[in-house]
């Protein structure tokens, strides 16, 4: 596919599969027309139903197996169709199909998720997210699994089931559904302290994305890529999303859980459906063995990051998201990803998490999808042509002719035959060593980078992580499990210990012993790690204002405010206390899009509140939306309207005196200063500095 290329055309597979009923008969399964699909076949009208009721019985038995098992984990998700575009080829350091040519552009599937919770989970629960990326390159299909945080829990696949079943609700009673707050996650992870840095990062605004559009994605491991010459260097692969990484913050997140349960759900599938199509920057860190050597940690450690400021990111190209499936269950729930489908050009490191997972999601496509077959179904279809000697299994749909099934053979001419020259090739690693069970002395420092990342966050970063600590511990019942975590704490940062203590009502612990004695690194801050570095894209596109108005209101006022809006690729939602027609000052009538009762303050970036009439001013649910807009740090912008902000108990200022540039007030009508102030606050989202008008202890 070339760069003029790019129109959302369904891939051929999946254009093959498409069926389009319009205009069809109703068909049983065989293409029997049916003439009556309302009623089973019985002896007499008031008798039993006839078994031979071929009609009714199949449809029956294919609803009784409509289901298939969920993804162990990762079951709740969301995808998209798209494309990559390779800004510059990368021949000199690999030959993958994807980084061939300047500009190549190569179709795509991306599938985000939560982990712990079940299919039918919310979304916005605090949960690392996957981002997972499927290319359908001209080489076979490369799948590229990874998260929307660097580093991992912990540093080998053995670990990974009993990390699973901690995290996920507890065997018992199945409780809690999709959240990390309960006793068996932290008791865990407090008796794996290789599992701090990722803690830190989970407690963090990372973990819970204002939208998939807005988070970062990490390959998290260390890969190899390898040249057409043989040659290899290590790379890390990171997505950087271009409206920038916003997260939302945890009490907004714990509401939209009750009121959107598919929020990311809705807001990925409307912003393509609007055509503000999401798009992810691919950056590499590229680096040789001798660099990675040179490291005070080892880069086989899933647990540890490369900061930006020792392997700089190089940008290589960018993901276009631009259709959405057709079908929810035949593309995102049955697309398999897979960390072993690599393609030429890509090749894996010896880290033991990824080793583990070279095995285990090829294993669980075939339990999940029903046998060893899944790559023909349509969505895992590679473009690359495929021949082999791979036959028969659960649901074989591709039929082979001929008597040849093996190779070498003779009779079939030696076809399909090995590329040795353009085959897959794995690096020839030169590795003289014991067979051992154990770990590098290097894995050994779990702390270094945790305080890393807690020193690079900004104040505002730092003080959600002590709250998420803080809240997820306080669901924890075992006092021993707090004690343990705040003494992993310790370990990272006193400050940090202290001030999640306080809110746990307990004394700081003396710090868990240290693994080893060899000397602490020590890093300098690296900015690149709080979300606040990567601003993106400074316009308000796809950010959703609600406008609450009451009769009486200037109808022009309105008008022009939505149009402004809308212009500059916002969606602005018409708020009021009934659906209808609202009278306006004029006399005319204005089209509300929803009420105060259906709809949610949590749901907007931000506020405008023009010329409230008495009624909405004592409106509990207005006074309640203007207030969880100012706490959520959203902007607000009050035309004529200072009398609900006063309802509300909001102020204009920060309790130092200065002004708070998210909160803007005019008297009477709207003025273009003032609405050029609300548009700049946002687009840069969130005013955290209200925080100091909120937190307390
Ligand atoms: Fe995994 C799914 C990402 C460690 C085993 N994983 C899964 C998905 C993502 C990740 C994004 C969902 C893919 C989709 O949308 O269908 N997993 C990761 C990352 C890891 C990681 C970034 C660490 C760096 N995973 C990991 C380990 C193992 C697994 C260590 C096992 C040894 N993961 C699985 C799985 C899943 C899965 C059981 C469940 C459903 C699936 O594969 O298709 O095989």
């Amino acid at each position: 596919m070339k760069r003029h290329d790019q129109t959302p055309t369904p891939l051929p597979a999946i254009q093959a599969a498409h069926v389009d009923n319009n205009n069809q008969p109703l068909t049983t399964n065989q293409g029997v027309k049916i003439a009556d699909n309302q009623h089973s076949l019985k002896i007499g009208l008031r008798g039993p139903t006839a078994l031979e009721d071929f009609i009714l019985r199949e449809k029956i038995t294919h609803f009784d197996h409509e289901r298939i098992p969920e993804r162990v984990v990762h079951a709740r998700g969301s995808a998209a169709h798209g494309y990559f575009e390779c800004y510059k080829a990368l021949t000199e350091f690999t030959m993958a199909a994807p980084f061939s040519e300047d500009g190549k552009c190569t179709p795509v599937f991306a599938r985000f998720s939560t982990v712990a919770g079940e299919r039918g989970s919310a979304d916005t629960v605090r949960d690392v997210r996957g981002f997972a990326v499927k290319f359908y390159t001209d080489e076979g299909n490369w799948d590229l699994v990874g998260n929307n945080i660097p580093v991992f829990f912990i540093q080998d696949a053995m670990k990974f089931p009993d990390l699973v079943h901690a995290v996920k609700a507890e065997p018992h009673n199945a409780i809690p559904q999709a959240s990390s707050a309960h006793d068996t996650f932290w008791d865990f992870v407090s008796l794996m302290p290789e599992s701090t840095h990722m803690l830190l990062w989970q407690m963090s605004d990372r973990a819970i994305p204002r939208s998939y559009r807005t988070m970062q994605g990490f390959g998290v491991h260390t890969f190899r890529l390898v040249n057409a010459q043989g040659q290899s260097v290590f790379c890390k692969f990171h997505w950087t999303p271009m409206a920038g990484t916003h997260s939302l913050v945890w009490d907004e997140a714990a509401k939209i859980i009750g009121v959107d349960p598919d929020f990311h759900r809705r807001d990925l599938w409307e912003a393509i459906a609007a055509e503000a199509f999401p798009e992810y920057e691919l950056g590499l860190q590229i680096f040789t063995e001798e660099t990675a050597n040179s490291f005070s940690f080892d880069v086989l450690d899933p647990t540890k990051l490369i900061p930006e400021e020792w392997v700089p990111i190089t940008p290589v190209g960018k993901m276009v998201l631009n259709r959405n499936p057709d079908n929810f269950f035949a593309e995102t729930e049955q697309v398999a990803f897979c960390t072993a489908h690599v393609v030429p050009g890509i090749d894996f490191s010896n880290d033991p998490l990824l080793q583990g997972r070279i095995h285990s999601y090829i294993d669980t496509q075939i339990s999940r999808l029903g046998g060893a077959n899944f790559h023909e179904i349509p969505i895992n279809k590679p473009l690359a042509p495929v021949h082999n000697n791979q036959r028969d299994g659960m649901h074989r749909h591709e039929i082979h002719s001929g008597r040849v099934n093996y190779e070498p053979n003779s009779l079939a001419g030696g076809c399909p035959f090995q590329t040795a020259m353009s085959g897959y090739k794995s690096y020839p690693e030169p590795i003289a060593a014991d067979k051992v069970r154990g770990s590098p002395e290097l894995f050994s420092d779990h702390y270094s980078q945790a305080r890393l990342f807690w020193q690079s966050q900004s104040p505002a970063e730092q003080t959600h992580i002590i709250s998420a600590f803080r809240f997820e511990l306080t669901r924890v019942q075992t006092l021993a499990i707090r004690m343990r975590v705040l003494s992993l704490l310790v370990n990272v940062d006193g400050q940090l210990a202290e001030s999640v203590a306080k809110g746990l009502g307990i004394a700081v612990p003396p710090p868990m012993p240290l693994a080893s004695t060899a000397p602490i690194p020590s890093y300098p801050i690296s900015p690149a790690l709080s979300l606040l570095s990567h601003p993106g894209a400074t316009g308000i596109a796809t950010r959703q204002v609600a406008i609450l108005i009451s009769n009486g209101v200037d109808h022009h006022t309105v008008a022009a405010l939505a149009e402004d809006l809308r212009n500059s690729g916002a969606v602005p939602t018409l708020i009021s206390s009934r659906l209808g027609n609202l009278k306006t000052a004029d006399g005319s009538t204005l089209d509300i899009d929803t009420t105060l009762e259906a709809s949610a303050p949590v749901l907007y970036d931000g506020m405008i509140v023009i010329q409230v009439d008495e009624l909405l001013k004592q409106n509990i649910d207005a006074i309640d939306f203007v207030r969880q807009q100012y706490r959520h740090c959203k902007p607000i912008y009050a035309i004529a309207s200072d009398s609900i902000l006063t309802a509300a108990g909001i102020p204009s200022r920060f309790s130092d005196g200065t002004v708070d540039h998210a909160m803007i007030i005019d008297q009477a009508t709207i003025q273009a200063d003032s609405l050029t102030q609300f548009k700049t606050a946002l687009a840069g989202h969130r005013s955290f500095e209200r925080e100091k008008n909120l937190l307390t202890g």
